[in-house]
């Protein structure tokens, strides 16, 4: 059984990481170039060939991906290889529009799972462990991802994907699962749930992997103490292959990156330009292992920032902080990706007026989603039954959207106040 710590790789000297980079960089850039003519188009128009790449320091000279491109591209546009030697897809939680399909070949599969299992080792784990996987299974990466690196590290895998509480609980007890994965708000819920059946003297968990959404101190400090463990972050996008392009170790100030599969820069969010190290700006990743799905800077709209400074676990890969927000307008709730604009579309489809506010809040641990929405003037009504009828009509359209259930509420005509500027459409309460 291979050894995740990795000792080699992970406390490796700056120089031989750097080493690393310049080398799979160089490769990555080529590989690019030959095989995905739409960025290799984007390097034209920027005057940039393979050649003037020869180090991490050229860098900057490349341009820039987003989720336009992303969305542009779709499905098949940035893809490096043949899909003869692709083996899976993955995707986003958002809809037809904002989807992204991710494609990986057996060897992305491989690095994607040791990153994952550097995560679950860095959480203690062991082959000894018995590792509980609540993320989704499917098309999001979490419950695939730390599945594989659960396998990796030889736990005893138990991919019980989220929701049927009941069952979660029945299978920790029945199995003693020792390490947690899945969103924080959703841990937030299995500890209270347990709190309430009186199992807490029944669980055998020492560790929990949350991610896939923000999540703060305090409720990093609540869920540690309901559920005995010591939580752990994790970072990832589908993007870049999943859950693992960064993770928490003992210390837990910021998340590991993975540097010897991607080179991490810090961005201006406005203007493009790199920011020295310790400055708060907008993540941008470039994957140099990647075959199938080989993205060059892409710029991912987390904001946050990176920190050399030695880590007492000896790990000497650079560390993110703990992602502030986003540079874009997408919420994240209940760990789902959830656009306005998506909200605006069904509230429009279903002939209502553009006059309503989301407002999204943070109730026990977890996420609320409420739409507040002006009644639509042909549907005018005064009694509450049809209303509410309408509201459920509603809920319904919005949850085959976004995948999530949000609370809708239909106030009366013109009570929603009127912007002079820019709209405010979400009021986010959540502390973050
Ligand atoms: O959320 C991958 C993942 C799965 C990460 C399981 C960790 C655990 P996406 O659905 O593509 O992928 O969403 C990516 O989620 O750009 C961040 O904004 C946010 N995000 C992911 N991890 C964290 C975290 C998965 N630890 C988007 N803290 C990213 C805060 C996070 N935000």
């Amino acid at each position: 059984m291979a050894n995740y710590y990795q000792p080699e790789i992970e406390t490796a000297s700056r120089e031989q990481i750097l080493a690393w980079q310049n080398e799979r960089l160089i490769k990555q850039v080529q590989h690019v170039w030959d095989n995905v003519p739409y960025y290799r188009q984007k390097m034209e128009e920027k005057g940039v060939t393979p050649a003037d790449i020869k180090s991490v320091d050229d860098l900057h000279k490349l341009p820039f991906l987003t989720k336009a491109d992303l969305r542009d591209a779709y499905p098949y546009g940035l893809m490096g290889k043949p899909l003869s030697e692709c083996v899976r897809i993955q995707s986003t939680s958002g809809t037809t529009g904002r989807r992204v399909v991710a494609f990986y070949t057996q060897h992305d599969i491989d690095l994607w799972e040791d990153c994952c299992a550097r995560a679950i080792v860095a959480a203690g784990g062991t082959k000894d462990d018995v590792c509980h996987v609540s993320y989704g299974y499917g098309l999001f990466t979490g419950g695939p991802g730390l599945n594989g690196g659960s396998h990796k590290v030889g736990c005893l895998t138990l991919p019980m994907s989220s929701g049927n509480t009941e069952r979660q609980l029945q299978f920790m007890t029945d199995l003693g699962s020792t390490i947690l994965c899945c969103t924080p708000s959703y841990a937030a819920y299995l500890a209270e749930s347990i709190h309430e059946a009186g199992l807490r003297d029944k669980i055998k968990l020492k560790a929990g992997i949350f991610g896939a959404e923000a999540w703060s101190e305090e409720m990093r400090h609540d869920i540690e103490e309901k559920l005995g463990i010591k939580a752990y972050d994790i970072y990832g996008l589908t993007e870049t292959s999943g859950p693992g392009v960064s993770f928490e170790c003992s210390e837990q100030t910021g998340m590991h990156i993975n540097e010897d599969h991607f080179i991490a820069e810090i961005i201006d969010p406005n203007t493009g330009e790199v920011l020295p190290e310790g400055s708060k700006g907008e993540l941008v990743f470039t994957s140099i292992t990647k075959e199938a799905f080989p993205l060059l800077r892409y710029r991912t709209r987390d904001i946050c920032v990176l920190t050399r400074k030695p880590c007492s676990c000896g790990r000497t890969h650079v560390k993110m902080s703990k992602p502030m927000g986003r540079s874009d307008d997408m919420l994240i709730i209940k760990g789902v990706n959830v656009f306005p604009s998506q909200i605006e579309t069904v509230l429009m489809e279903q002939g209502y007026p553009a006059n309503y506010q989301i407002i999204v809040d943070r109730v026990n641990h977890s996420d609320t989603l409420e739409v507040m929405v002006e009644m639509a003037p042909d549907k005018f009504s005064d009694s509450l039954a049809e209303i509410a009828e309408q509201e459920k009509k509603l809920v319904n359209a919005l949850k085959a959207m976004l995948g999530i259930y949000a609370k809708v509420k239909i106030v009366s005509p013109k009570s929603i106040t009127r912007s002079e500027g820019k709209a405010v459409r979400v009021i986010d309460k959540r502390k973050i």
